[in-house]
């Protein structure tokens, strides 16, 4: 038997599953908000162009209005200025191999529970890595904090009057996650991929600062993690080719065996 028909039998018998990891997309998805001299992202619209009506007897079809980073999404190298002159830096140019590959899982639920503001520092990875191995050029890593839990709008964004709260990673992990572990990217639960402080942060917004910078990926909004192993799943995620797109909302699935 080749790889592939294996894997499909594998699918056929349910030893291998696929598992979504994306949120549903519409007009009550949740939506980043920054500051107000700042542009905003708009939400999900959505505009019937027929619906076996006169404008269309026999079909249904909408037109969609949102932003790239809206919902489950992907952020492309060049939506950061970090990672804006890199080669093959955005949705229509990445390398279509750099969208598949092995997940590592690090769950930090029970911290986040005591701590919405909990950032992952290298420590949390070296002691991650002792458990489960080094985490493996290629990876997408994916920050397990149960934050999709929060099914509501309000809770999961979770602004205060000092602005959101919620987690994400110290600057040193996102360094040693791009530069020593060589990742593909991190993915996360919550609404982006810096934590919801990260505005005030020296730099702000160091995760897309580094990440991009290095001509990694992100994935936010993100959920179902806690259907996944520690190791041994592997993530397609692969945005739309939206030519010089930054970002795109996708459908991002794990292959896992049981
Ligand atoms: C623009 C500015 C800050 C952030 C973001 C976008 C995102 O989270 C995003 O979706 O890329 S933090
Ligand atoms: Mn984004």
């Amino acid at each position: 038997m080749t790889l592939l028909t294996q894997f499909v039998e594998g699918l056929d018998s349910g030893r291998v599953k696929i598992v979504d990891l994306t949120q549903p997309l519409g007009p009550e998805t949740p939506v980043i908000g920054l500051p107000p001299q700042f542009g905003a992202s708009p939400g999900v619209t959505m505009e019937v162009i027929s619906k076996f009506d006169d404008k269309g007897p026999g079909w249904y079809w909408n037109v969609i209005h949102m932003g790239e980073h809206t919902g489950t999404h992907f952020d492309a190298p060049i939506h950061w200025i970090t990672g804006k002159d890199l080669p093959d830096n955005r949705c229509d140019t990445l390398p279509v191999r750099r969208f598949v590959g092995p997940a590592c899982v690090i769950d930090v639920s029970r911290e986040v529970a005591a701590n919405e503001d909990f950032l992952l520092m290298p420590a949390h990875v070296a002691a991650w890595e002792k458990e489960h191995g080094k985490i493996p050029t290629g990876a997408w890593v994916l920050l397990r904090t149960d934050w999709s839990k929060r099914t509501d709008a309000a809770s999961f964004l979770n602004v205060k009057a000092d602005g959101p709260h919620s987690p994400g990673f110290h600057q040193t992990t996102s360094e040693l996650l791009a530069k020593d572990r060589d990742v593909t990217g991190v993915g996360v639960e919550t609404v982006g991929t810096d934590a919801g402080q990260a505005g005030t942060f020296t730099p702000p917004f160091p995760n897309h600062t580094i990440m991009h910078g290095a001509g990694k990926l992100g994935l936010a909004s993100l959920r179902n993690l806690d259907q996944l192993p520690a190791t041994g799943a592997v993530v397609i995620a692969a945005p739309l080719k939206i030519v010089n797109g930054s970002g795109s909302p996708l459908r991002v699935l794990a292959i896992v065996e049981s």
